[in-house]
């Protein structure tokens, strides 16, 4: 068995969840915080047995886009000089960050 950690943007949180319902997948979905952009974003945990691996992480690349999004660069640093304005630089977040982790065991108590 796996465990799928997925990093996904939340436009499309709700959207992947109904997807691995509809198909009969278990997912607990946590609220999480970016560490570059400090902005939120969700963090689906889904139990999954081997074989289904590959379909999961096809719905995922299906519903996660990919977007553009404006950030400070002082706003992902202690602000030291109140005067220096910085231009915003442009990042490219998502589809999403997925980390497959191998299960030792899962039991429902
Ligand atoms: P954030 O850390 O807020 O990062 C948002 C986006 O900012 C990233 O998109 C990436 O395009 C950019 N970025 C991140 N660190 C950067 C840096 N040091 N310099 C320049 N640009 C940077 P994604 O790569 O799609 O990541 C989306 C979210 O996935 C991340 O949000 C974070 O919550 C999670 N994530 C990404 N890599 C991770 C990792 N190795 N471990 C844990 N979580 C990760």
């Amino acid at each position: 068995m796996k465990l799928i950690i997925a990093v996904v943007q939340d436009q499309d949180a709700n959207k992947l969840l109904s997807a691995l319902m509809e198909k009969g997948y278990g997912a607990t979905k946590l609220a999480s915080t970016g560490g570059f952009l400090r902005q939120g974003n969700t963090t689906l945990l889904i139990g999954t047995k081997d074989d289904e691996l590959s379909e999961v992480t096809a719905i995922i690349k299906e519903i996660c886009h990919t977007r553009k999004q404006l950030v400070s660069p002082m706003a992902t640093v202690e602000r030291t000089v109140s005067s220096y304005i910085p231009s915003p630089v442009e990042v490219e977040v998502g589809g999403a960050t997925i980390f497959v982790v191998q299960v030792e065991s899962f039991e429902k108590i």
